[in-house]
């Protein structure tokens, strides 16, 4: 992945975009999290937002930044959402589900009038191709890795790394990751995924993201 800074970089640029008075999608994962962190600093020299959580990750986050929360179905609009990525194409489209959030995180960034994606170099692709998590009721799990199968998939149930067993989301789900090479159709495997029953949401973002932040080591590229 790319570095720290290149991270910061484009996180801290996105929040500066914040204006006071906004609802702020609050992302999940370390690129977002320099984002939170950027705009906990904001909340103490006193702009005035109000941040939406995508995960227990991000809330927690938040909160140690001071930022003032709000649930997600205690707003009705949410002025910007900032959030990263495991990929994106040229297109926007996004690969997301790294960090096994992202039912949550699509919800809140499908709802943002503006969403901005927050990423290094080593995210952008021409063809998003890495492993698309899905997220399953948990006695779906075989046969939705069976429809991924018929979508020439193969799909991984993502073991946990300090527990025994899966990983079980904030939802209480389980996490398939689907290797499906290059996906040159992102919107069609996104409407087959999304028929498959038993998924929860998957980690196709298309046609979600306004713009990508793109941190380098001298600057930020701005894609939109
Ligand atoms: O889980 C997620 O969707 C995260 O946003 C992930 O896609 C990016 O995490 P990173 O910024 O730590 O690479």
């Amino acid at each position: 992945g790319g570095t720290d800074d290149q991270k910061r970089r484009a996180a801290e640029r996105a929040a500066d975009l914040v204006e006071t008075g906004a609802t702020v999608g609050l992302g999940t994962g370390s690129t977002a999290a320099f984002a939170i962190r950027a705009l906990g600093r904001a909340v103490e020299d006193g702009l005035d937002i109000r941040g939406v959580p995508t995960s227990f990750a991000s809330r927690e986050l938040a909160r140690e930044e001071g930022i003032p929360l709000v649930a997600v179905d205690e707003v009705e609009t949410i002025d910007v959402a900032i959030d990263g990525a495991d990929q994106l194409d040229g297109d926007l489209n996004l690969i997301k589900g790294g960090g096994a959030a992202h039912a949550r995180e699509k919800i809140v960034d499908a709802m943002a009038d503006r969403f901005v994606v927050v990423a290094d170099p080593s995210k952008v692709t021409e063809t998003l191709e890495r492993a698309v998590p899905l997220e399953v009721l948990p006695d779906a799990r075989t046969a939705a890795a069976a429809r991924v199968s018929e979508l020439d998939g193969e799909a991984t149930l993502r073991r946990a790394e300090r527990k025994d067993g899966p990983v079980v989301t904030d939802n209480g789900n389980l996490v398939l990751d689907c290797e499906f090479g290059q996906i040159s159709d992102p919107e069609s495997l996104a409407a087959d995924l999304s028929a498959t029953p038993g998924v929860v949401e998957h980690g196709l973002f298309v046609g979600l993201a306004d713009e990508a932040y793109i941190g380098t080591d001298d600057g930020v590229d701005v894609q939109s």
